[in-house]
């Protein structure tokens, strides 16, 4: 069986992403010897060319696609990336009689109706790494007899890895490391999979589950010593919540000290479970800025929310954060149940006062089925029973929906650090573009300064 995988992932904000996820199918694909290629449409000119190259000269079986957006999740400018995922799957079928896998975190959040939109032949849900090598397996042992097995799809991952120190290191060999550099200014890397908490929007315990998996930080330093080998100096930890548990992030930050790892990194973190000890050693390791998600400073949307921390726990992390010199920032989603604009503008006036290197902040959060904020959303009406949430499906709090928009544009102008993704403030390829040109690493937020001096021009 000879399969190509496809990363058909070309959005470009805030940066372009390594597709990680990728990588480590194509580890396991190589520990199987299993044949493979791989095809990354993000720097390419032309996807319909390139894709008709790779299958002249490849002739795949079967031809993997990994989707790992959706959507943008931005309001009110949003992007659905389907339509354009179902131009390269009606391409392949134009080049090839192979099948058609999908994969992808994007692809986990609604698999069933995903693959009925793209018309592609299989789909499996969660963790890829062990999943599709069975079904190649299977489909090797009924070659000619495909249509017996023709759409299948799990409706939610059939199995999470137990033993993340298993698996093969992700092999970044096939892709542009050097571009991913240059244009996203970072590499990424996961130390753990799975997270236990509960907020009512989120998506990513049924992309990991709910069960956190730590990979051994010696296993983890072997990667990071091979991404140098690659000149990837600066990276990204993926994991929801780099600092939980606290002793595992501190393992991994001893590891990199005690092997002089020449690397500057960056991770989301969680406000409560930051103290001086974790941040002095997330500093002596290369550390250079941490991104909260604080979601709100108001105790009563910190609760709505299901946020496991308090606006006391924000203040304490913040003010560490400072005193330790390291950059942070917070990510907000304003408008969710319960939001009024009282509580919209204490969130602001707190999240002001910590004085985070920058914000980012969201209006309105997207609604994805299986979470509690579908449910709220369903008992408030907004939502109908049969839902179609491949399409633009936001929860706004009806308290703000006519007064947000027109504040948060005033608001902006008075805060050059803050970021607004959905109204595209502060944040436009040709800003990425020009910072990047000059060689500036790590996430943008982290350079929000340098960042001002260059929209003034
Ligand atoms: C870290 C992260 C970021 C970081 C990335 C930093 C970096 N340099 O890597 C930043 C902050 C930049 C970011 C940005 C965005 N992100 Co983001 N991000 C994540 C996060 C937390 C982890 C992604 C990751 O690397 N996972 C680790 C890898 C190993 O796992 P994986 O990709 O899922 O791959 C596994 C499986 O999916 C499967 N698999 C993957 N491919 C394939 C293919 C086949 C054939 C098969 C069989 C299986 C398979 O097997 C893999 C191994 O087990 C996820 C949430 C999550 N928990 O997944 C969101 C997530 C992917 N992001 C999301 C979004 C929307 C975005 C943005 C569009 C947001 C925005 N408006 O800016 C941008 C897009 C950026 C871009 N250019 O693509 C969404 C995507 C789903 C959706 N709603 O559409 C997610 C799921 C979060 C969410 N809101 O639900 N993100
Ligand atoms: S928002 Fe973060 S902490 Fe909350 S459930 Fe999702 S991944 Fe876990």
């Amino acid at each position: 069986m000879k399969v190509l995988l496809v990363s058909p992932n070309v959005e470009s904000l805030p940066d372009p992403v390594f597709p990680l996820g990728l990588a480590y199918i194509t580890a396991s694909l190589e520990k199987n010897r299993i044949q493979y290629q791989v095809l990354d449409l993000c720097f390419v000119q032309d996807y319909e060319v390139a894709i008709e190259s790779a299958i002249t000269s490849f002739q795949p079986d079967i031809i993997g696609l990994s989707l790992r957006n959706l959507d943008n999740v931005s309001y009110p400018h949003y992007i659905s990336y389907l339509p354009f995922y179902r131009k390269v799957v009606q391409t392949v079928r134009r080049q090839s009689q192979g099948l058609i896998v999908i994969g992808g975190s994007g692809f986990s959040l609604m698999p069933g109706a995903v693959l009925e939109y793209l018309g592609a032949d299989f789909g499996i849900p969660g963790e890829g790494e062990l999943s599709f090598i069975r079904l190649i397996n299977d489909l090797e042992g009924k070659k000619g007899t495909y249509g017996s097995l023709r759409s299948g799809t799990a409706d939610r991952p059939t199995e999470s890895i137990e033993d993340l120190n298993a698996l093969p290191i992700p092999d970044r060999s096939g892709f542009d490391n050097d571009a991913y550099l240059r244009r996203g200014g970072m590499g990424n890397i996961q130390t753990k999979r799975g997270c236990p908490f509960t907020c009512i929007y989120c998506t990513y315990p049924l992309i990991e589950g709910g069960k956190v998996r730590l990979r051994n930080p010696r296993f983890i330093c072997d990667e990071i010593e091979g991404m140098l080998g690659y000149g990837i100096d600066n990276l990204f930890f993926v994991d929801n919540t780099f600092n939980y548990p606290i002793d595992h992030a501190q393992a991994i930050c001893k590891e990199i000290i005690s092997r002089k790892l020449p690397v500057k990194w960056s991770c989301y973190a969680n406000p409560r479970f930051v103290t001086p000890e974790l941040i002095e050693l997330m500093l002596a390791s290369g550390c250079t800025g941490l991104e909260f998600g604080s979601d709100a400073a108001n105790e009563t949307m910190l609760v709505n929310l299901g946020k496991n921390f308090t606006v006391k726990d924000l203040r304490k992390a913040s003010a560490i954060c400072q005193k330790s010199g390291i950059s942070f920032c917070h990510n907000l989603l304003l408008g969710g149940p319960g939001e009024t604009m009282e509580t919209v503008h204490q969130t602001l006036d707190a999240i002001s006062n910590m004085s985070p290197t920058a914000v980012i902040c969201m209006i309105g959060i997207r609604v994805f089925p299986e979470t509690r904020l579908s449910l709220i959303a369903t008992e408030e009406g907004m939502i109908g029973p049969e839902e179609d949430f491949l399409e633009k499906v936001f929860y706004l709090s009806p308290a703000i929906e006519d007064e947000i928009l027109p504040f948060i544009e005033g608001f902006s102008k008075q805060n050059p650090t803050w970021i607004f993704p959905g109204l595209n403030i502060n944040i436009t390829v040709e800003l990425q573009k020009k910072l990047r040109r000059f060689g500036i690493k790590g996430p943008l937020w982290e350079h929000m300064k340098i960042g001002e001096r260059f929209r003034k021009g």
